[in-house]
This record gives C-alpha cells, sequence and structure tokens, in this order.
C-alpha cells in the first residue's frame, strides 16, 4: 500500500484516456470557458522544464472551471512549420515532414506523461494540409480586399539562413534565428498591410486584460507620434523636402536638412562636385541595420549634398545633408535639424560646425544663453520665434502649424512606427502561397476597362491571380533539394512541374508563386480551428465560433509581446470585419509564465548544457510531484531559478497525504467538530482565491500546512472532509487524487464532482482587528485573517494611505508585530 506514482499515473492516464473524460462537447447548456495555451513549435530537443510551467498552469484552472460547472475548451497542437525543421532536413536529407512527425510524437508522450487534461481529439498541425488549407483560404481573403501587396524592397536579409526576416526577428541587429549579423537585400516580397490597423490595434488595447508589460511592448512598437508635416523648399529648383516633425514648436530653430542616404531626391539635389563623396556614403549605409543606423551612442557621420534649402518659417536658407541615422522607412525620411533641441541633431552639428539657435526656454524668454553643452530636449518657451516668441511649446506648437497651413506648406500630420509586415519567405518549409503570375491577365488588369474583372488584390497587383477556394489546400509538394537557393527564390522555384500552372482566370499558362508564407501565419488564427477541428467545409461552424470566442485565458511566453500577439490580433480583426468572428478582439485575459532558469541562474540553453529535462524528474518522483513542484516554485509569473531540494518537499508532502487519506479512510466521524469545519472551509476559501489569482505556490503551501496540521487530527475527522480535500488537490496533482478516491470507494472520477463551496460564517470568525501603529500612535485598523504573518502585515500596512503619510521618505528602522494584534512600524 505504498505511494507508487509510476504505477499509479500510467494507469490512470490509460483510463482518462479510454473513457474521454476529458472531451469536450461542442454543444452544451453550461456556460463556457476558453482556456489556451500557445501551443509550441515541436523542437527536436522534446520539451524542456520550461514549457510545462504554462500547461500545468492552465491544467490546473480548466479542472478548476470544470468542477466549478463551465463547458471547458483546454486544447493543445503544433506551431510546426519554420525554419529549425527545414535547417535540420538541409544538414540531415531528411524530409521536414518526417522529422515533424518524429518531433510531435516525442512532445504529445512528453505531454501526456504529465497528465494534462487536454481534449486530444482536438490536437491540431499547422503542417497539415487540412489546415493549412485555412490558413491559405484567409490570405486570398486578405489577398481578396487588397490587403496583400508585391513590392521590391529592401528587406532584412540573413546571409546565413538565406532569407528574408520580418523586423520582428532580427535582435540587435542579428538573426534572431542564427544569430548572424543581418544585412539589407532588395528584392521582391510580398507584404501584408497591417499599418491599415495600427490605430484599432491601438485603441482596442484598453479593452485587454493583459500584462501592462506586454500592453507598452505592443504600444510602443506600434509607436503612434502626432506631429505635423512640414515643406521645405529646395532653394533654386522645383524641389520641395516634406519632413515630419513632433515638434513644430523648434521650426526657427531648424538650421539644416538631414535626408536618409536613400531619400528618392538625393540624386536630383546632389551638385556635382558632392556626387562622389555622396554615393559612396549611400554604399556604406546600406551595409548596416535600422538599430546600428539609430544608435544613440553612435559617433554621428553625414555628407552635404551641396544644395539649400528655405525654411520656411523665417526665409533662411539651409543646407542640406544626408546622413544614417535619419531612417529612410519612417515617415519621408527626411528630418528638419534642430541641433539646440535634438541630441542627435545638436551631435551632428558639432561635428560638422553647423548653426546652433535656441529657440526653447525652460524658464522665461531671455536671450543670453551660455552655449550649449547637449541639446534641452524639454518643452517651455519660444524665444528668437518672431510672433511666436514667449508663447509656450504647446501652444506655439498648435499656431505655427496653422500659420504655414494657410500657406500650403504645413499640415498635422499622425505617424507609426509599424511597418507592414513582410509575409513572404524565400524558404521551403512553410505554407505555399495560393497565388499564379498570369501575363495575359497583368495586361488584362493594367486596362481601367477590365475592373470588373478582378478584385481589389488583383487590381493591386496586375498579374496576380488567387487561386479558387475549390483548389485550397494548394499543398507543398516533394523536393530532394532544400538548400535555399539564396538568388531569392525559394528551393521551389526549381520544381518546375509545380511552378507551371494554369491560370484559373484565363486558363492560360502562368506561373505560381514560389515564396512561402512566414512562420506567424498558422499561428495567427490556430485558436480558432480548436472549436471545430475536423470541418472539412468551412473554417469552423459559425455557431461554434459565437459559443467559444473570445479566448478567455490565455497562457504563454512574454516573448511573444510583439510577434504573434499582435499579428493574431491583426488577423482576428480582419476576420471580424468580414464578418467570420464575432468579436473585435481574439485574447480577453493574457497571462505570462515567468522564464525557470537553471540552477545557476543562467537561462537553459542546449549550448550551455544545463537544460532539465522533464522525463528524467517524472520517471524518479512522478508526475504529480512534478506538477507541483513545477508551480511551487514561486509566483508564477516570476522568474525562477531551478532548484533539484525543492522537488524533495514536493514529493514528501504527496507521500504524506497518501499516508493520512489512508489512514482515515475508514473513520465513521459523522458529525464533523466545528473546529474541522473552519479549518476546511479556511483551505477551501485559499485554495479557490489562490486558483482564480494564479497562485499556485501558495496555495500549495496552504495544502502543506493543513496537512501538518491535520496530522494531529487522525481519526477524529469524517469522510467528507477528506472527500473535500480530494477534491481541493487534485487540479495539482490528478492522478493521486483519483486513486485515493477509488481506494475511498468511489465508482465514479473524481472529476465528476463539483468545487467545494465555503461557508462565509465559518471563516468570518477568523477575522481580527489588526491594529497599525507608526512610532507607537494608532493610526489605522484594518480587518485580516486570524493569522495573518507579519509579512503580509507589513505589506498590507504599507499600502494604505493613512500609514503611508506617516512613512513615507522616512527610514524604517524596526518592525514590531504581535501576532493578532498590532502592528508598530517605527521610523
Ligand atoms: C524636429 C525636431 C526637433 C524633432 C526637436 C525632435 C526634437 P517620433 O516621436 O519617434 O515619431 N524623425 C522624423 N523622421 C525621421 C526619420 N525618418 N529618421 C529619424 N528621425 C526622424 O519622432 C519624431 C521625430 O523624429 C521628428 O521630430 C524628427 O525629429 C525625427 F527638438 O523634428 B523631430
Ligand atoms: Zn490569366
Amino acid at each position: 500500500m505504498n505511494y507508487n506514482p509510476q504505477k499509479i499515473e500510467k494507469k490512470w492516464q490509460k483510463i482518462w484516456e479510454k473513457t474521454k473524460i476529458f472531451k469536450t462537447p461542442d454543444k452544451s447548456k453550461k456556460p463556457k470557458f476558453y482556456c489556451l495555451d500557445m501551443f509550441p513549435y515541436p523542437s527536436g530537443g522534446g520539451l524542456h522544464v520550461g514549457h510545462p510551467r504554462g500547461y500545468i498552469a492552465t491544467d490546473i484552472i480548466s479542472h478548476f472551471k470544470r468542477f466549478s460547472g463551465f463547458n471547458v475548451l483546454h486544447p493543445m497542437g503544433w506551431d510546426a512549420f519554420g525554419l529549425p525543421a527545414e535547417n535540420y532536413a538541409v544538414k540531415t536529407g531528411i524530409h521536414p515532414e518526417i522529422s515533424t512527425r518524429k518531433n510531435i510524437n516525442r512532445f504529445k508522450e512528453q505531454i501526456k506523461s504529465i497528465g494534462l487534461s487536454y481534449d486530444w481529439s482536438r490536437e491540431i498541425n499547422t503542417t497539415d494540409p487540412q489546415y493549412y488549407k485555412w490558413t491559405q483560404w484567409i490570405f486570398l481573403k486578405l489577398y481578396k480586399e487588397g490587403l496583400a501587396y508585391e513590392a521590391i524592397s529592401p528587406i532584412n536579409w540573413c546571409p546565413s539562413c538565406k532569407t528574408g526576416l520580418a523586423n520582428e526577428e532580427v535582435v540587435s541587429g542579428k538573426c534572431e534565428r542564427c544569430g548572424t549579423a543581418v544585412t539589407k537585400k532588395d528584392i521582391r516580397q510580398w507584404f501584408l498591410k497591417i499599418t491599415a490597423y495600427a490605430e484599432r490595434l491601438l485603441k482596442d488595447l484598453e479593452e485587454l486584460d493583459w500584462p501592462e508589460k506586454i500592453i507598452t511592448m505592443q504600444k510602443n512598437w506600434i509607436g503612434r507620434s502626432e506631429g505635423a508635416d512640414i515643406k521645405f523648399p529646395v532653394f533654386n529648383s522645383q524641389f520641395s523636402i516634406d519632413v515630419f516633425t513632433t515638434r513644430a514648436d523648434t521650426l526657427f530653430g531648424a538650421t539644416f536638412l538631414v535626408l536618409s542616404p536613400e531619400h528618392p531626391l538625393v540624386g536630383e539635389i546632389t551638385t556635382p562636385d558632392k556626387k562622389a563623396e555622396v554615393e559612396k556614403y549611400q554604399i556604406e549605409a546600406k551595409k548596416k541595420s535600422d538599430l546600428e543606423r539609430t544608435d544613440l551612442a553612435k559617433e554621428k557621420t553625414g555628407v552635404f549634398t551641396g544644395s539649400y534649402a528655405i525654411n520656411p518659417a523665417n526665409n533662411e536658407k539651409i543646407p542640406i545633408w544626408i546622413a544614417d541615422y535619419v531612417l529612410a522607412s519612417y515617415s519621408y525620411g527626411a528630418i528638419m535639424a534642430v541641433p539646440a533641441h535634438d541630441q542627435r541633431d545638436f551631435e551632428f552639428a558639432k561635428k560638422y560646425n553647423l548653426p546652433i539657435k535656441t529657440v526653447i526656454s525652460s524658464n522665461f524668454p531671455r536671450k543670453d544663453f551660455p552655449p550649449l553643452e547637449k541639446a534641452y530636449e524639454g518643452e517651455g518657451f519660444l524665444v528668437d520665434s518672431r510672433e511666436f516668441t514667449g508663447k509656450k511649446s504647446e501652444k506655439a506648437k498648435e499656431e505655427i502649424i496653422d500659420w504655414l497651413s494657410q500657406k500650403g506648406l504645413a499640415k498635422k500630420a499622425v505617424n507609426y512606427k509599424l511597418r507592414d509586415w513582410i509575409f513572404s519567405r524565400q524558404r521551403y518549409w512553410g505554407e505555399p502561397i495560393p497565388l499564379v503570375f498570369c501575363p495575359a491577365c497583368q495586361k488584362r488588369a493594367k486596362n481601367p476597362k477590365n475592373k470588373k474583372e478582378f478584385n481589389n488584390g488583383e487590381l493591386l497587383n496586375p498579374g496576380w491571380i488567387g487561386l479558387p477556394e475549390e483548389d485550397l489546400p494548394l499543398k507543398l509538394p516533394k523536393v530532394r533539394c532544400y538548400q535555399p537557393t539564396g538568388t531569392g527564390e525559394s528551393p521551389l522555384a526549381n520544381i518546375k512541374k509545380w511552378v507551371n500552372a494554369k491560370c484559373p482566370k484565363c486558363g492560360g499558362p502562368a506561373r505560381r508563386e514560389t515564396n512561402t508564407m512566414p512562420q506567424w501565419a498558422g499561428s495567427c488564427w490556430y485558436y480558432l480551428r480548436y472549436i471545430d477541428p475536423k470541418n472539412k467545409k468551412e473554417i469552423f461552424e459559425k455557431e461554434k465560433e459565437k459559443y467559444w470566442l473570445p479566448v478567455d485565458l490565455y497562457i504563454g511566453g512574454a516573448e511573444h509581446a510583439v510577434l504573434h500577439l499582435l499579428y493574431a490580433r491583426f488577423w482576428h480583426k480582419f476576420l471580424y470585419d468580414q464578418k467570420i468572428v464575432s468579436t473585435k478582439e481574439p485574447f480577453i485575459k493574457l497571462r505570462n509564465q515567468g522564464l525557470i532558469l537553471a540552477a545557476d541562474g543562467q537561462k537553459m540553453s542546449k549550448s550551455r548544457g544545463n537544460v532539465v529535462n522533464p522525463d528524467e524528474i517524472i520517471k524518479k518522483y512522478g508526475a504529480d510531484t512534478f506538477r507541483l513542484y513545477e508551480m511551487f516554485m514561486g509566483y508564477f509569473e516570476d522568474y525562477v531559478n531551478w532548484d533539484i531540494k525543492g522537488i524533495e518537499g514536493c514529493s514528501r508532502f504527496l507521500k504524506k497525504v497518501w499516508r493520512f487519506v489512508l489512514a482515515n479512510k475508514e473513520n465513521k466521524i459523522k458529525k464533523e467538530s466545528i473546529d474541522n469545519k473552519k479549518f476546511l472551509h479556511k483551505l477551501i476559501k485559499k485554495i479557490t482565491e489562490d486558483i482564480e489569482n494564479l497562485k499556485f505556490n501558495t496555495a500549495i503551501s496552504a495544502f502543506m500546512e493543513f496537512l501538518n496540521k491535520s496530522e494531529e487530527k487522525n481519526g477524529k475527522i469524517s469522510r467528507e472532509f477528506i472527500e473535500k480535500f480530494l477534491i481541493l488537490l487534485s487540479p495539482f496533482a490528478p492522478h493521486i487524487s483519483e486513486e485515493l478516491w477509488s481506494k475511498l470507494g468511489e465508482k465514479k472520477s473524481i472529476f465528476k464532482e463539483s468545487w467545494p463551496k465555503y461557508d462565509q460564517k465559518l471563516i468570518k470568525e477568523e477575522v481580527i482587528t489588526l491594529v497599525i501603529q507608526v512610532n507607537g500612535r494608532v493610526r489605522e485598523k484594518i480587518e485580516v485573517e486570524s493569522d495573518i504573518s507579519e509579512e503580509k502585515a507589513k505589506e498590507l500596512s504599507f499600502s494604505r494611505e493613512k500609514v503611508k503619510k506617516w512613512i513615507e521618505g522616512k527610514g524604517i528602522k524596526k518592525i514590531i508585530f504581535v501576532p493578532g494584534k498590532l502592528i508598530n512600524i517605527v521610523v
């Protein structure tokens, strides 16, 4: 009768699978709860202990919600397209489909060994043609609406992976995958117009219960700024240069213009004597990433074009330079430089001896300025700005824009940092883009007379014709050589039979698009497929979508702050506009699990050799101990270090649970003592609230403490007491709970029970009034639990306004805590 986790865990996993106990019914009168994990990329290394931290948390919540009367959707799947599988194929010649299947099997087996209550009948795999059929279908919808376009553009190019990368895939100027320095390359690309949704993506963040950190990152990524476009005529020429500025109030201090080296006018305005120097500079700039170029710390460089512009505010002649700190990709790729009030312009002016003219004063308009040591970037009062002198920055901004607007030289403008999403990859292992190029249709699409024959996308991209829905999925053909061509074309371009196609519109000869979709495509909408994964006729049944959406709780890593989480919101909003989904946002509540670091505090990685494999832990201690430990390590959203010692404690606790339940199994107690009742109801309240707040760690300590105190009650507790205890524990440690439940003689699964309720009256008596003193004087009284800890009492006291004002800014010397009575803060 010893606790033998290995034996009972396998047994129950088999029974649960056979009885399909965690299968989610499509239709139910119960309220729904959609509890979603970020699905993993099934890498060759298998699961690592970081993955399950999120999965166990959602599993606890899913059980809890089922117990509480919800119909819970808790699915799992595989985000399986992407570079690693393909790189592996290049190295070994093993087809990505085969290695991916192998990796999935291994991941699945590992995940199953944890005893997670997924509805496996809803499993999805983004590389399955029956799945990517619908990814292609959504793409065609976007295309039809004119939200996809082809353009030649300099893209981030990884010379090692030989593919283009999205901005989001470039980390500090390096390829996110392989770490090689990223360069620029002009290439034909497909873009998705995510910028058309910038405003809504920003505004609707307000509706979300997401971590503040992620909201901020999305806001910054979208990067909305308000300002003005101002026109600077080029001296003695028909050209003029538009700039975007957030500081129109500094216009009188604009002493030169700077164009990005790629600006289209550079060639036109450069004087013959400067040509050689300018062109050399342009070539150098091409080699640098945007990040390097805008690095504040870097030495500024630039070249004079030989031309001048007219500052429209004061008609002064100012030189036009080019410099790489001005980015081609933001707004007009040109700035008015105000060295007195912008640090980068200041450094540039110092280096090249350009005039620095103060036009903003922090205190009061005055003229006697000592030479500046650095730019004054704050707001203030205008000086040396004609009739605007003396006015405050905010007001002057408006007035200067109005004044120039009347002359047609300025207008208010909003700019976003967000760029359109580069949606093509020159790789094999991705969803084929369901378009063909037909020269005959190109001719006809260019003629306005034929407008009606083509959709918006086909008019925007003459010659590119979308496949009809019946032709989906457009399957990836088998190839023998996965090597990227390195010319900017995908290996698919080498498969003549596949590339040559018939135009679905005119029947003429056409060529397939050979680029594939980026890794993020499949994960943009996977949460929608879980609701109806086997539907062959439509992406999902409308009724099911109405019932299940939105996702109520989404848990995953914070590293997806701007990639997946922004792309998915974009597609969701588009599908909302198409009336395919009925909610504006996909994920109402988001939480990030903290990273699990290695014992030495380092990030776990293969190269460091410090990765912990869950298999070993489960083999040695069992899945329940593993589950408890992962949740016990620390607060769910915090980083924690892996520490094997903690596991022993969790293992001892479960052995104790085993003994405790069996020791009291035969008790004949009918009426629970009031003391026991209070004791139990307090636990129910604690566990209920902790699960709701993702405080799994404190819930587990409460279990441990509870059990320690329970041992003295051996023989004196009722069976109901034991049953409730087991139900509370079962979301955390499902196998042992189910086994003990059956040992109590129960015939049905514990997971058919409902969540225990607590009686507020029984708990209320446990509340005391805690007196809070500062330097011995009573400043506040609060109601707290009678057994409140010193830590908690301290935290509560510090948060009270009435206490704060006595201690703020003063050093805390000492804290005297009298349990159940008072806390005295000495300052
Ligand atoms: C004049 C000025 C004076 C500016 C001043 C700032 C301070 P955000 O807020 O990020 O939108 N800028 C505009 N286009 C640029 C480009 N393509 N590359 C690099 N810098 C660019 O920043 C807007 C400000 O960034 C603009 O306002 C412009 O400099 C610069 F005291 O114009 B400002
Ligand atoms: Zn055609």
